[in-house]
Order: C-alpha cells, then sequence, then structure tokens
C-alpha cells in the first residue's frame, strides 16, 4: 500500500451535509461491462449546520465515469474531481437532480462487494460500503433514499431480473433483451439494495398476516437445487408469525425473496425485500444436510427476516452502531431457535461459541467494544464482539427488566425510530423510558471492551441460617484502555440443600437475580437452614468468567440435581476441566497419565439415566474443547491440551464401553427421518458415543461406523461416519471411505465442502500435505470463500496441532494464503489470518514463527486495508 489507511473515529461523527430524497437507477448488464445510470434527488439536509459548497460523494476507483449531469447540465473535468474513493462536485445548488453514468465490470470483480458474478448469476453485496462500487453515491447509513431500479439484461440468460420492493413494470426489447422495473416504497440506507439476474428457478408460497395482509413468498435457486428449498421456506413462515406472535412486527411489501448464490462472503444479506443467502445457509435436504446444517439454515433465514424490523424500518445511524442491529438481531434469533428446538441446547451450543470465539477475541490485539470506538476497515467489525456479545448485552437488557417491560421497551424503540438510522444510545433510552429503570451504567457494556471476571467466595453461618456471596468484578486491561469501570451485571443465582433441591429464596422465588455494580459486593440470604450448595450464573445470565472453587464432589452433585439446565452442563465442563487441567499438567511434567473414577462415574450415570434428553446427554459427555481448554490456559500449549484429551477420551471409551454401545443402539431410529428437536438429539448422542466407541479398540467398532456409513440414509449419519473415521487411528480405512464419498457427492457442491473441511481438520500427521494436494484438486476454488474456508479456514482454525506444527509449516502456508488471498478477496483474507494474530498465547518459538509470518504478510506489496488493519495492530 503506499499510503498509511486512515482511522475513522465515532467522536468525528457528523450529520450528512445532502440528504438523497429519491434513487432511480437503471442496469445495462453486459458481458464485458454494465452500465449504471442514477438519477439522484438531492437536497442540503436541514439538520446539518454547515453549507458546504461542494458535493463529496463516495465512490470506488474501480467505476469509470462515463456523464455527470446537474440539473441536465452536463459536467466537465473541471467542475468536479476523482480522487481515491470520492467524487467531489465543487459547486452545487441546495436542491437538483444528479444525473450520473458508470461503467463497471462485475465479472472481474473478485471481492464480492458490490456487484459481481456467482456462478453466472448477477447478484449484490452492499454492506457495509460496497454500493460505492456500483455507482457514485453518499454510502453511509444515515441516508436513507426511497429506490427505484430497472434492470435490463438477455432475456434467455438471465430471464430473472430482481431488486428490492414490488416489480411494477416490464417489457422486452426488440434485441433479444428485457427489462423489470422494482419500486421500493421503504425509505432505506444504500447498503440495503440489492440486484440479482440470472437463470434461477422458485418455489413459491404466500403467507397471510396477523392484520389479513397476503404476502408472496419467493426462494430463487438453480434449478438443480430447487428440492432443496422447503426447509428455508417452512423456517421463514414460522419466523414471521413468530416476530408477529412475540414481537408484534409484521412484515410490510407485498412480496419477500430469497436468492440462494454459491459464492459469498458471509452467510446472507437483509437486502430490503430481497435477501441474498450463501447457499450453504438456505439449501438443505435429508441426503445432503446435516442437522447442525438444518438449524443454521432454520435460524440465518429467521436473523435476515427479523432484520426488516431490527434493521431496516430501523437502521444504523453509523457503523459505529452496527450492533443495534446486529446484536438486536442475534438475541432475536437465539430466542426464535430456543422456541422452536431445545432450549438448553441452543443456549450451551451459543455459550460454547461465545466463550471460544469471542472471549479469546477480546483477549487478542483486535479487542474492541460492542460499539467500537474506531476503526481502518469496517468489513472488519462483523464480529463474535459485535454479533454474539452484541446479542448477550441485549439478553442482559431483557434478565433485567424481565420479559414484559422488555416488550414494551421495543415496542416503544420501533415506535419511536421507525425509519430512522439510530444509535445504541437510542436502543437503550427506549429500554429506560418504557421501564423506569436508569441503565446508565449499564451502557458501559458498549463503550468497554474486555471479558469481565467475577470471583466469588461465601460463607454460611449456621447460628444465624445466614449464608453470604462475596462477588469481586474485574477485567483486564484492552488495547482501547487499561482501567475498566466496574459494570452493571446480572448475576442469576439459585441455591440447592443437601437433599439437591432448589432452596426457596426472595418471596419463595428459586432464581434471584443479583445486580453487581461494584468491584466489590456482598449479598446475603436468610433463613437458609443448611449450608447450600450454590448454583452461579445461571443460564449465563452474563458474558463473564466465573471463578468458585468449587470441589469435584460439589460439581457432580450439580451435575445431577440442578434445576437449571445450563448449569447442570456447566457443572460437567468444570469437573471436565479441571480434571483436564491436571492432565495437561501430568503430560508436560513427563508423568504417567491416570483418568480420574469421578469423571467416569459421572459420566456413567449420565449415560444410564434415560429420562434425560439424549441432546443434552450428548453435550454434557463432550470434553471440553481444544479450544476452551486453550482460551483458559495463560500459555496454551496445543499438544499437551490434545494428548490430554486423547487420553482421556480414549480412557473413557474403554471403561464405559458397554454403556457407550448400549445407548448407541438407544438412539438408532426406525421410522422416517426427520430433523426434528427430537430426531437430532438422538442422532447426536448416537454419534458421540460412536465416537467413544471408535476409540475402544476393537475392530467391530470400525465396521459399525463403516455399515452406518454405508447405510445411512441422511448427511448427518453418513458424514460423522466419515469424519469419525478419517481422524480416527484407522488411518488405513480412511481413504477407501473419502473416495467413495467423494463419487457420491462430487456434483454437490456443499457436501463436497465437508468432504474438504473433514480432510482439513484431520489431527492425524500429514494434514498439511494433505491440504496443499487439495488445493490443486478440482473441486478447489480460491475465488469461493466457502471453499476456502472448507479447506484453508478448517485447518488453520480446526486443526491446532497439525496449524501449530513446531516447524513453522503451518504458519507459513496460512502467510501464503493470506497474501495470494488480499489481492482476490480482502474481506476473506482479512478473516483467515486471525489465528496468526493470537500469536501472544503461545510459547516463544512459536511467537516468533508467528510473528515472523505476520511480518512477511506486512512487507508484503500493496496489503487491503482489511489486512492491514488486522495485521498492524497485531504485531
Ligand atoms: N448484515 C449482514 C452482514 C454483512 C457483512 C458485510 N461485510 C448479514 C447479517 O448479519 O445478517
Ligand atoms: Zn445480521
Amino acid at each position: 500500500m503506499s499510503t498509511t489507511p486512515s482511522v475513522i473515529y465515532l467522536k468525528d461523527y457528523q450529520v450528512p451535509p445532502f440528504l438523497i430524497e429519491s434513487t432511480q437507477l437503471r442496469f445495462e448488464l453486459e458481458d464485458d461491462r454494465t452500465l449504471v445510470k442514477a438519477e439522484l434527488r438531492l437536497t442540503r439536509n436541514p439538520e446539518c449546520q454547515v453549507k458546504p459548497r461542494g458535493l463529496l460523494m463516495h465512490g470506488d476507483e474501480s467505476l469509470r465515469l462515463c456523464r455527470l449531469a446537474v440539473d441536465g447540465q452536463v459536467l466537465t473535468a473541471k467542475d468536479y474531481s476523482i480522487d481515491a474513493g470520492t467524487l467531489t462536485i465543487a459547486e452545487v445548488p441546495d436542491q437538483f437532480i444528479l444525473e450520473s453514468v458508470v461503467e463497471i465490470d462485475p465479472a472481474k470483480n473478485t471481492a464480492l462487494e458490490g456487484l459481481y458474478l456467482s456462478d453466472g448469476v448477477y447478484c449484490t453485496q452492499c454492506e457495509a460500503e460496497g454500493f460505492r462500487r456500483i455507482t457514485y453515491y453518499l454510502d453511509r447509513p444515515d441516508v436513507m433514499s426511497v429506490f427505484t431500479t430497472t434492470v435490463v439484461a438477455d432475456k434467455a440468460r438471465f430471464p430473472v431480473l430482481l431488486s428490492n420492493g414490488n416489480p411494477v413494470a416490464e417489457g422486452d426489447d426488440s434485441d433479444g433483451r428485457h427489462w423489470v422495473t422494482w419500486e421500493d416504497p421503504f425509505p432505506k440506507p444504500a447498503y440495503l439494495f440489492a440486484l440479482v439476474a440470472g437463470d434461477l428457478k422458485h418455489i413459491e408460497d404466500t403467507f397471510t398476516t396477523a392484520s389479513g395482509k397476503q404476502v408472496a413468498l419467493r426462494l430463487f435457486a438453480e434449478e438443480k437445487d430447487l428440492d432443496k428449498l422447503d426447509h428455508a421456506m417452512t423456517s421463514l413462515k414460522a419466523s414471521m408469525r413468530w416476530d408477529e406472535q412475540v414481537y408484534g412486527r409484521e412484515y410490510d411489501l407485498e412480496i419477500y425473496m430469497i436468492v440462494a448464490v454459491d459464492f459469498f462472503n458471509m452467510g446472507a444479506m437483509e437486502n430490503k425485500g430481497l435477501n441474498v443467502f450463501n447457499t450453504s445457509c438456505v439449501l438443505a435436504s435429508q441426503k445432503t444436510t446435516t442437522d447442525a446444517g438444518f438449524q443454521r439454515v432454520e435460524a440465518v433465514v429467521a436473523h435476515e427476516y427479523f432484520h426488516n424490523w431490527s434493521g431496516n424500518r430501523v437502521t444504523c445511524r453509523d457503523w459505529f452502531q452496527l450492533s443495534l442491529k446486529e446484536g438486536f438481531t442475534v438475541f432475536r434469533d437465539a430466542e426464535f431457535s430456543a422456541d422452536m428446538n431445545s432450549r438448553t441446547v441452543k443456549r450451551v451450543e451459543d455459550v460454547q461459541l461465545l466463550r471460544t470465539a469471542q472471549f479469546s477475541e477480546d483477549a487478542g490485539p483486535m479487542a474492541h467494544p460492542v460499539r467500537p470506538a474506531s476503526f481502518i476497515e469496517i468489513s472488519n467489525f462483523y464480529t463474535m464482539t459485535v454479533y454474539e456479545k452484541g446479542a448477550e448485552v441485549v439478553r442482559m437488557i431483557h434478565t433485567l427488566l424481565g420479559p414484559d417491560q422488555f416488550r414494551a421497551g421495543s415496542d416503544l424503540y420501533f415506535e419511536r425510530h421507525d425509519g430512522q438510522a439510530v444509535t445504541t444510545d437510542d436502543f437503550v433510552a427506549a429500554m429506560e423510558a418504557a421501564s423506569g429503570r436508569d441503565l446508565t451504567q449499564f451502557k458501559r457494556w458498549y463503550s468497554q471492551a474486555g471479558t469481565p471476571v467475577l470471583d466469588i467466595t461465601d460463607e454460611y453461618d449456621p447460628s444465624e441460617s445466614v449464608y453470604r456471596l462475596r462477588v469481586k468484578q474485574s477485567c483486564p486491561p484492552t488495547p482501547e484502555a487499561s482501567e475498566k469501570a466496574p459494570f452493571h451485571i446480572p448475576l442469576q443465582v439459585g441455591l440447592l440443600s443437601p437433599e439437591g433441591t432448589d432452596m426457596p429464596l426472595e418471596n419463595g422465588a428459586t432464581t434471584v437475580t443479583l445486580e453487581l455494580t461494584e468491584s466489590e459486593q456482598t449479598f446475603t440470604f436468610t433463613g437458609i437452614p443448611q449450608k447450600p450448595v450454590p448454583s452461579l450464573l445461571r443460564g449465563f445470565s452474563a458474558p463473564v468468567k466465573l471463578n468458585y472453587a468449587y470441589s469435584q464432589a460439589e460439581l457432580v452433585f450439580l451435575m445431577q440435581h440442578d434445576s437449571d439446565g445450563f448449569n447442570r452442563w456447566e457443572a460437567a465442563q468444570k469437573l471436565g476441566v479441571i480434571i483436564l487441567q491436571a492432565l495437561i499438567a501430568d503430560y508436560q511434567a513427563g508423568r504417567e497419565l491416570i483418568l480420574s473414577d469421578a469423571l467416569v462415574g459421572a459420566y456413567r450415570a449420565v449415560l444410564n439415566d434415560t429420562t434425560l434428553d439424549p441432546a443434552m446427554v450428548a453435550k454434557v459427555l463432550t470434553l471440553p474443547s481444544q479450544a476452551y481448554l486453550g482460551e483458559l490456559s495463560t500459555q496454551i500449549d496445543v499438544d499437551a491440551i490434545h494428548a490430554a484429551r486423547e487420553f482421556a477420551m480414549n480412557a473413557l471409551a474403554c471403561a464405559l464401553e458397554a454403556e457407550f454401545s448400549q445407548a448407541y443402539k438407544r438412539c438408532l431410529i426406525d421410522v422416517a427421518y426427520q430433523p426434528s428437536a427430537e430426531q437430532v438429539a438422538q442422532r447426536m448422542l448416537k454419534n458421540l458415543c460412536l465416537s467413544y466407541l471408535l476409540r475402544a479398540g476393537k475392530p467391530e467398532y470400525l465396521a459399525l461406523a463403516q455399515q452406518q456409513f454405508s447405510d445411512a440414509d441422511n448427511m448427518t449419519d453418513e458424514q460423522a461416519a466419515l469424519a469419525l473415521v478419517v481422524h480416527s487411528n484407522y488411518q488405513d480405512a480412511a481413504p477407501a471411505m473419502l473416495s467413495q464419498f467423494y463419487s457420491r457427492w462430487s456434483q454437490e457442491s456443499l457436501v463436497v465442502n465437508s468432504w474438504l473441511a473433514v480432510q482439513a481438520s484431520n489431527p492425524c500427521p500429514g494434514a498439511l500435505s494433505q491440504v496443499e494436494a487439495l488445493m490443486q484438486h478440482e473441486a478447489f476454488n480460491m475465488k469461493n470463500p466457502n471453499k476456502v474456508r472448507s479447506l484453508i479456514g478448517a485447518f488453520c482454525g480446526q486443526n491446532p496441532v497439525n496449524f501449530h506444527a513446531k516447524d513453522g509449516s503451518g504458519y507459513r502456508f496460512l502467510a501464503d494464503q493470506v497474501v495470494a488471498l488480499n489481492e482476490l478477496n480482502p474481506q476473506i483474507a482479512s478473516r483467515l489470518v486471525a489465528p496468526l494474530t493470537k500469536w501472544k498465547r503461545y510459547d516463544e518459538t512459536r511467537q516468533q514463527l508467528m510473528r515472523d509470518q505476520l511480518q512477511r504478510i506486512m512487507d508484503s506489496a500493496e496489503l487491503s486495508r482489511d489486512v492491514y488493519e488486522v495485521v498492524s495492530k497485531s504485531i
């Protein structure tokens, strides 16, 4: 890069000097170029104090300007200037029509931002700042305009032409081309603009809103995938109903469309009335999609649908407010999924993600508050912190206010701000106004980064029947601040009697919410007849780390008796952590590894309890992950963690072989496949049992896995059997299964992605050369983000032992790929580099090797803003 990219600060926010009342667009799509004609009605913003003479518009360097006119008057080169990323017109009136014609080249757009081609289908991605790659515009979310869009293209090759809103006119031209005009009556920022043109087919349904309005629902895909859209349609209708029932929000246009494309940088995009989805988040079928895949489709369809209110009708003032729409919408989709499936399982999965991926972000060089104060490239801030921690912040407001006041707050928020671009402060203000609560201190969750730590001790006084909890909160320093003021933290607590029942607390409730506001506080419980075992942070009521010195016996007790399902699982995790940490220390000291009876006994009891939800049994019997154990370590010893986990899993397999085998058989399903919570749970436990059985050292279990692989009538069972064998000691059996799987599924791109990922995440030696070989395979394409994530992403993110190989080969490999992708697709490159940025967590040798590679990336020519920001902040 020639110049150092500039930093943008929240404190510098200023209202836009001009507004765009209406936007008329005409796209002429041709093979080697696309013409974009724009007619914008601009007017000075009455809220802007300054009155600049000229007008500054955003526009990417790749735009080729053909014509520019103000009120019909064509401008010449002396009237305007074009700079890197901007167009400035020297002088403009207070109100005027700006016409522009630019030429762009979607076929060359490998960054997949703006207008690009995905397997021959034209599509757009404009959030956050992609619209400026389409035309000159005020590409900021607080400029909201009414859009009318005409798309013109060859009719035979692009029979389907879509944009936001409702179709209002269409026609055929004499030269084999046709056109469609779309009108979106709702003012929106440019980031919600969308266009799609291609040879697509669709399925159709209708939804009748609570007030009786008919909405057409159309889901588009390539013809070969048309049979994989039913689950998305069911999920969409369920989401629409849920948002009416739980939030009182109805859909507002006559048509809602989703288009599936294979080349996409993230999961999906909530463009008004025209969502564009990564195929991986919309296509689903029994034969090709795992249960987790089905649930992801349901969740993402819901997430994008919910954005219609939390994001589109009420949008963000500026990109620092991103969590306004993302945190709130993730909270909404999580609650939806919890209502549709098992609430406790959903909570466990979300907390696992938060505690590994978000906590490590908070502890790394890119740590930032839920509302960041500055950025170089906004694309780098679509993070676990903004999304997942942002959702936890909204969840805490829900906990503090209770469901009724929270609903009143959300109603007030939508009522006050419909059609506006607002801030997280506006959101909190609505919650305060509806509830009468003061959330001033609570707002620190938006402005302070870092994961708070709670250190809790207790004492019981039998003579007074008094129990006390002493809570200290602290928060480690992060790059933007070394000192943190105390957070307002809702800590949900229950107390268990020695018999394992919940003790009645205030007003007979069995769970109370303690509100922490100071760095040190003591909470007193009176009328406590016996020394209780505390159940702390029930439901994971705040995104914090909690230390309390539980004994192993207490954890086993909580696993059996806690009425809070989440905390029963948490007790098993804590027990697993204690035992694994001891094994890690033994491994490091060269001592013999011995598995504790406590773990075997606790696992046996859970496995034999047929009254439990099989999904929860599977979750409880899964040891703390490699990533979580790493996150808990001061210095991450990848090899020791891996060895300790392997040892423990093998020992558990031998000790509980009979139980795993029985549970496997209990979970076999003899009715037709359904992605229902009940069947998902059975398959989850069955495959967990299979994973242990393959470690029991008997060839009959290899045969069982192979049989499951061949006989499976669904992808969950087929893929689980494949992955388990490929990652097992039965290395001789792996190649045949892999090639069988590939030849069976080579035409199903998404299935091939999991075939790539299974090999890339293989902890056995030789994975890197396998990955390098696969990069030359016909199934791999560096320009397709799904392929890159499945192969390179899985190797660097889900194969710690091989990625962190002591010779530095994994690091070198990643740096090579980041440099290559930096040119092709900066967003993907910058996401991929994350594992290298966590170098401080490793031993000195690895630290040096990782930093060397970061430096090598830094020194490479023409670094994108995306990669520059992440790499420069980490070295
Ligand atoms: N809002 C989009 C994310 C856009 C990311 C741009 N780099 C998807 C979502 O969160 O729903
Ligand atoms: Zn979102």
